[in-house]
């Protein structure tokens, strides 16, 4: 019997579960996670099968995972983007945390995912994957700076042998049995907790300006930080765990709970246990000690906001910090601005939707919202596929040990998400463009179905600004 060759998202969906098998093995709590975060969702499924699926196929749902990743410069990165290139897994978005919020961190990130809906849908497997601002002086002084350069430019994170798997598979779109099993292999390890001593001195230099310059500079290797599953209550999962003895962070990231439809992203996490690793002292000694920096993090998914809706997002957070009052402060602030139902979202062009023909429609012209009341299309929400610069700044810090320093006498370098494509040497997508290119392509399609033209509606009505319909 002849095997076949394993398609790109075939070797997505391995990788993921090969990664998660490895991170099992290595943070135990990380399994005790998943098994609440299944409870929680059987629960969620058998109290409402359709409105639980509402966004996303429960089967969808229980495989879905995000990782993140730190690396140290622009060639670590531009060999990641290769490594997840061969997953179908590509850079979007640009996220600076260092200056998103209190206490932020010396990196920029961005997320490797799948861009295609049907990829999305057959595993949306994203890795968060952050870059040390080295040339920052903010943090690093020269002899820092220096010292930080030669080590990372002489490590070698992804070996040859691993890119060059990697870049065959982009070319084939896929594998073959013998050449997926090795490239998985390799991939995987890559992303392991290394056991390499750790130069003791150089990793307590770095981390008294910031943990993540110490867990990024300070050590041989990059490992997967943590690994997210998603969960459909993520008030309840908290709860839970907390139950369960798990010292959980003491505010969910993201959108407060409501009784509006949820949006964007809600995230928690858990500080992890101290891990042992091996280190080497200045006397020349290798002892074993432990480092805290890998974490629990589990988050809930809603629906993706148009610019419109973001805008309107970052005023609420804005207002509920003025506001203070923690949750329910912001609760009260989400209860004043943003509609409380999916319909009012899309009337006021808030949020993405793709819409389906259900026929027929009355009129040869018509707008959006016409053809909706008429029950010519339907909406089903788009799920926000990305992150929140603002909360990953929250998770990165509150499970980090100490507050770091940082000179604002100093000037920081730009990063935005053209120079981050430079570092690439590849298109970074913006996530709003690939939001609303499904949006608009579910509208011509359902309009070309319907035999309608689609005409502007309410000037707040949608955003199909960049819509060859509109
Ligand atoms: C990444 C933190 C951000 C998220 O889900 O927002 C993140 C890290 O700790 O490396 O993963
Ligand atoms: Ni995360």
């Amino acid at each position: 019997m002849g095997r076949t060759q394993s398609v790109t998202w075939e070797l997505r969906a391995a990788f993921a579960r090969r990664l998660a098998a490895m991170y099992g093995r290595e943070v135990p709590a990380y399994e005790t996670l998943v098994e609440v975060t299944r409870e929680i969702n059987a629960e969620v499924v058998g109290r409402d099968r359709d409105g639980a699926q509402r966004l996303g196929s429960v089967e969808r749902v229980s495989a879905e995972r995000h990782g993140a990743i730190r690396v140290g410069t622009p060639r670590e990165l531009a060999q990641a983007a290769r490594v997840f290139a061969a997953f179908g897994m590509h850079p979007v978005g640009f996220y600076d945390l260092r200056d998103a919020g209190p206490g932020a961190v010396p990196v920029v990130s961005t997320a490797f995912r799948p861009v295609e809906a049907t990829e999305l849908a057959r595993n949306p497997f994203r890795v968060f994957t952050s870059m040390l601002v080295v040339d920052d002086p903010r943090y690093f002084d020269d002899d820092t700076r220096n010292h930080l350069r030669a080590f990372l430019d002489e490590r070698v994170l992804f070996a040859p042998e691993l890119l060059a798997l990697a870049d065959r598979a982009v070319a084939e779109r896929g594998l073959p049995p013998d050449a997926a099993d090795e490239l998985l292999r390799r991939a995987t390890a890559a992303f392991a907790l290394s056991s390499v001593p750790v130069d003791r001195a150089w990793y307590d230099h770095l981390d008294a300006i910031s943990s993540v310059a110490a867990d990024i500079g300070g050590v041989p290797t990059t490992h997967l930080n943590h690994l997210t599953p998603r969960v459909l209550d993520i008030d309840a999962l908290q709860a839970r765990m907390r139950a369960r003895g798990v010292e959980m962070i003491d505010e969910i990231q993201g959108p407060p709970a409501w009784e509006g439809p949820d949006v964007l992203l809600r995230q928690t996490s858990f500080r992890a246990l101290a891990e042992e690793r091996v280190f080497r002292y200045p006397d020349g000694s290798v002892r074993t000690g432990a480092l805290r920096v890998r974490f629990g993090e589990v988050e809930q998914r809603g629906i993706a906001l148009t610019p419109r809706g973001r805008t309107l997002y970052d005023r609420m957070v804005a207002e509920a910090d003025v506001l203070g009052g923690g949750a329910d402060g912001a609760r009260e602030v989400w209860r004043r601005h943003l509609p409380a139902t999916e319909r009012g979202l899309a009337e006021h062009g808030l949020a993405f939707f793709t819409y389906r023909a259900a026929g027929p429609a009355q009129a040869r012209a018509a707008s959006v919202s016409a053809l909706v009341d008429t029950g010519a299309i339907v909406p089903e929400p788009i799920v926000y596929e990305d992150f929140l610069p603002r909360s990953a700044a929250g998770i990165f810090r509150s499970n980090l040990a100490g507050e770091g320093t940082r000179d604002e006498g100093r000037t920081a370098p730009e990063y935005d998400l053209a120079r981050l494509a430079g570092v690439l040497g590849a298109t970074v997508h913006d996530p709003m463009d690939l939001y609303a290119a499904q949006q608009d392509a579910s509208l011509r399609a359902a309009a070309q179905e319907l035999g309608v033209r689609i005409v502007p509606g309410r000037p707040d009505e949608h955003d199909l600004s960049r819509s060859p319909t509109s």
